[in-house]
């Protein structure tokens, strides 16, 4: 029943059946997170990462209507072209872009249900939704987060931006139980600057400890996901006062134009690039790469304990 909606490409059901390590990426990154070109060159550099770390790639994504796992070069391309013409589509979007046959690039959200529905654990992506700041007001609460609830995939992600509340999020997740680890870390790090002032649940210092945790959370029946916060490489790493003015800014920006839902990540993504002039750009898609690597060797302990 539901597998008729499933498009799993060749190389993707190939590596699953030979049994190598796959691992998921998401497709708002592409359509809404970046501007094209570097869009486009970040998606396949991503899916170079992985397989030359000898796991496979498996970007997601609606596509007339399918729930596509494994995009041609030729889909990427069209995605990072079409940009914000395809539609943003988080888990409760699901339904219609796929009844009218649309195109959708999927969130993390979104991204996890598809991965999951393919037998794929673990996820790379930059940063992942949350609490927004006033979120006791807006009640702006991604539902991303939600789906750390309910859908086993673990996603290694850079930690969570300051354009959200830290401390909301880390309670939200607390309250969903959902396991915050910090790779070789016991501070939460914050996208574009490698520490934050929160400190995660758990450090753990290799790729094989987080496996077995997987494991473990899933033989237990412990459903949901897990959320591996993984620093950005400190080359790459942005000056925490230039960003905390840059996101202050771009947040002012946003509510003067009352922008809200689901524009507003996009939008304040874009306005900390134009503001910080494409600094936060280069430190996002250098983050990104860091997070496929870890991704890939997680992927392949992961797949040694099956
Ligand atoms: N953070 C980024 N880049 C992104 C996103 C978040 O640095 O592209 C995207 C992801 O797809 C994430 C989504 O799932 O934004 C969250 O959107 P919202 O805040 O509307 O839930
Ligand atoms: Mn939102």
């Amino acid at each position: 029943m539901m597998m008729q909606y499933l498009k799993i490409s060749k190389e993707v059901l190939d590596a699953i059946a030979k049994h190598i390590p796959v691992v998921a990426l998401e497709s708002t990154i592409i359509s809404h997170g970046m501007p094209y070109p570097q869009n486009l060159k970040t998606a396949l550099n991503c899916e170079k990462i992985i397989k030359d770390a000898g796991a496979m790639p498996a970007t997601i994504a609606i596509i007339k209507g399918q729930l596509c796992v494994g995009l041609t070069k030729e889909e990427l391309s069209y995605l990072a072209k079409a940009g914000k013409k395809v539609i943003k589509t988080s888990r409760r979007d699901i339904p219609v872009i796929v009844s009218k046959g649309l195109d959708g690039a999927t969130t993390v959200s979104a991204t996890m249900y598809i991965a999951s529905l393919a037998g794929i654990a673990i996820f790379a992506t930059g940063g992942i939704g949350g609490v927004h700041r006033g979120a006791e007001l807006t009640m702006d609460i991604s539902a991303d987060l939600d789906e750390f609830s309910k859908t086993n995939v673990a996603v290694v992600c850079a930690g969570a931006k300051a354009i959200l509340d830290l401390n909301k999020t880390l309670e939200y997740l607390e309250t969903k139980g959902v396991p915050v680890i910090g790779y070789k870390t016991s501070i939460l790090p914050a996208f574009y600057t490698r520490k934050s002032h929160c400190s995660v649940d758990y450090q753990m210092d290799s790729s094989e400890e987080i496996a077995k945790m997987l494991k473990v959370k899933w033989d237990l029946g412990l459903n949901g996901g897990v959320l591996i916060t993984n620093p950005i490489p400190e080359n790459a790493s942005l000056d925490e006062k230039l960003m905390n003015d840059a996101i202050d800014k771009a947040l002012t920006e946003a509510e003067e134009k009352g922008i809200k839902g689901k524009e507003i990540t996009p939008y304040l993504l874009e306005s900390v690039k134009n503001i910080t002039e494409g600094k936060s750009l280069q430190a996002n898609i250098q983050l990104v790469y860091n997070n496929c690597l870890l991704a890939a060797q997680i992927a392949k302990a992961y797949q040694k304990l099956q």
